[in-house]
């Protein structure tokens, strides 16, 4: 009797000093495992007078369910106390700010040819596409510009193999328009165009939207209205607009359009080198040879085409100063147009 009293008293003392687990499994072993005590004990029931052994039987097996049931509670209690350190240690603070994600955003030169194409889609105009490496009689020849004519020079062509050219102008897709089809025609055509050109106001590449409009009828008077309604669109301004006589190849009469100074107002600045007004793009009639050649009758049809920079609108809209900024793509210039 006193020594199950002791083993109880000194089980409880480990059961409870046991720091974790496998502290608490070696308890487990020194008092209930085979060799342990409370075993012992049992073992020894035979040395007992007969008479007595049932009872002493019973309070060793009581004091092994209760040595039992502490160490089954100090087992709970050890990982309740582990989970909450762990809890602790690994705690997310979730009021910390988040990590910010870059979001991307359209270049300001696309920005700008999708506005000029929602002010066309809106007149009822097409946007056409068109392939950029052409060949020689789509981007010249059909163009009212012959193999050895001067103005062929203004182009400064970049030459690929087997007569073929990177296109100087997106004109060719016009050309490929009213071969396919006859009037009225209204179409635009954007895209990317190359001349051998580099310096700080000249790209390799640019950006080009030209205009061709053919149908009955078709007048100067058209032609003005419609490029004085887009710059005031564009711009969104009742800006002054100017027609100047000029030549074309594939054009007569050609013009040169000029607007009022987006920076000044015409009071003159270094925008537009004193002069009040800025140069935004050629027009004119389209020349009777350029309708025969791709199968127009230009006594029945008449028409009148545009063509301009979209780079360079670019930089007026946006106040850019500098055309390169456009070409490095350094996020910083970039992610002030998202
Ligand atoms: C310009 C200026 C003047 C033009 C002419 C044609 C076509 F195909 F109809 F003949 N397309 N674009 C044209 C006319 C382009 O850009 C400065």
């Amino acid at each position: 009797m006193d020594s199950v009293e002791d083993i109880l008293g000194q089980a409880g003392a480990a059961i409870d000093a046991a720091a974790d687990t496998r502290a608490l499994d070696e308890a487990r072993v020194v008092f209930l495992g085979k060799k342990g005590a409370l075993t012992g004990l049992l073992r020894s029931l035979g040395d007992l007078d007969p008479a007595e052994r049932p009872q002493a039987g019973a309070l060793i097996n009581d004091a092994k369910q209760q040595v039992q049931s502490w160490i089954d509670a100090r087992a709970r209690q050890l990982s309740a106390e582990q989970l909450t350190e762990s809890l602790s240690e690994e705690t997310v603070d979730v009021t910390l700010p988040g990590r910010r994600q870059d979001q991307g955003g359209l270049h300001p030169v696309t920005q700008v040819l999708q506005r000029i194409e929602d002010i066309f889609v809106g007149a009822g105009y097409e946007v056409v596409e068109g392939p950029e490496i052409e060949d020689d009689y789509h981007n010249f020849e059909a163009l009212n510009l012959p193999p050895h004519h001067p103005a062929r020079a203004m182009h400064d062509t970049f030459y690929v193999d087997d007569g073929k050219v990177l296109r100087t102008h997106t004109s060719p897709v016009q050309v490929r328009v009213m071969e396919s089809g006859q009037p009225p025609i209204r179409v635009i055509c954007p895209g990317r165009v190359y001349r051998r050109d580099s310096d700080i106001t000249h790209t390799p590449m640019f950006h080009q939207v030209e205009g061709l409009v053919v149908d009955e009828g078709i007048s100067f008077a058209d032609l003005k209205g419609t490029v004085i309604d887009f710059v005031q669109r564009f711009f969104e301004k009742d800006l002054a607009v100017r027609f100047r006589a000029s030549y074309f190849p594939f054009t007569e009469p050609s013009a040169e359009v000029d607007v009022e100074c987006v920076q000044c107002r015409g009071e003159g600045c270094r925008t537009c080198s004193q002069t009040g007004w800025i140069e935004v793009m050629g027009c004119g009639m389209v020349h009777p040879n350029v309708l025969s050649m791709s199968g127009i009758d230009p006594e029945r049809y008449s028409g009148f085409a545009f063509g301009f920079g979209a780079d360079r609108l670019s930089m007026l809209f946006y106040r850019v100063d500098d055309l390169r900024l456009f070409f490095e793509n350094d996020v910083r210039f970039l992610a002030q147009f998202n």
